[in-house]
């Protein structure tokens, strides 16, 4: 496949623009353009993407739910097939929170493919990203929520990316603990009681 590295500079360059006043939720504030280049970093260099198509729509993927570009814009520039990833990757703004998490399970099946692999790595750079530094207001609940949630949305298209899927289970496993969360911790597995055998039908 032909590494279109002028595309891939363009599309830089113009989320760069779009998110210009926007920063991430971690303490020291980071620009928001970092955010998009870390997932073409994960796709390219940890899960061996390198479909430029690919690469670039993960570049754009939160231009059209968090700045003012259009779909018209991102196909003048950047071409129908790239518009339409990065609409797959866009919730509907108007929708609550919790609707909008919940069709990004039902819909995660229905995903192409290349929308799949971009949201692989958005997904296992937000828990990075949240393990590593835990927006200040998000209580310990929200931080696990947040794991859960994101797990669910990878398990409704597992079979993706292998590589990929593997590098985000590794992620997951820094979930935080539910230690000061009581409420809703599981109670223990009772192993002794059930045969391996039997456990493996459930
Ligand atoms: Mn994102």
């Amino acid at each position: 496949m032909q590494f279109r590295h002028a595309q891939l500079l363009k599309a830089i360059a113009f989320a760069a623009q779009k998110h210009r006043h926007q920063r991430r939720k971690d303490p020291q504030a980071s620009p928001y353009i970092n955010h998009p280049i870390d997932l073409a970093n994960v796709l390219l260099h940890e899960g061996g993407v390198r479909d430029t198509t690919v690469l670039i729509a993960a570049i754009l993927h939160d231009t059209l739910e968090d700045t003012e570009t259009t779909p018209a814009e991102l196909a003048v520039n950047f071409g129908g097939e790239i518009r339409d990833i990065v609409l797959e990757l866009t919730d509907n703004t108007k929708l609550k929170r919790r609707k909008r998490k919940e069709l990004q399970i039902k819909h995660g099946p229905h995903l192409t493919r290349k929308a799949r692999l971009v949201k692989l790595a958005d997904k296992i750079c937000n828990l990075r990203d949240v393990a590593a530094n835990p927006p200040t207001r998000w209580s310990l609940k929200r931080q696990i929520e947040y794991f859960d949630w994101a797990k669910a949305v990878v398990d409704s298209f597992r079979g993706t990316h292998v590589r990929l899927e593997r590098i985000f289970d590794r992620v997951y496993e820094q979930r935080p603990h539910a230690e000061r969360w009581t409420r809703h911790v599981k109670p223990a597995v009772r192993g002794p009681r059930f045969s391996t055998r039997q456990r493996r039908g459930n």
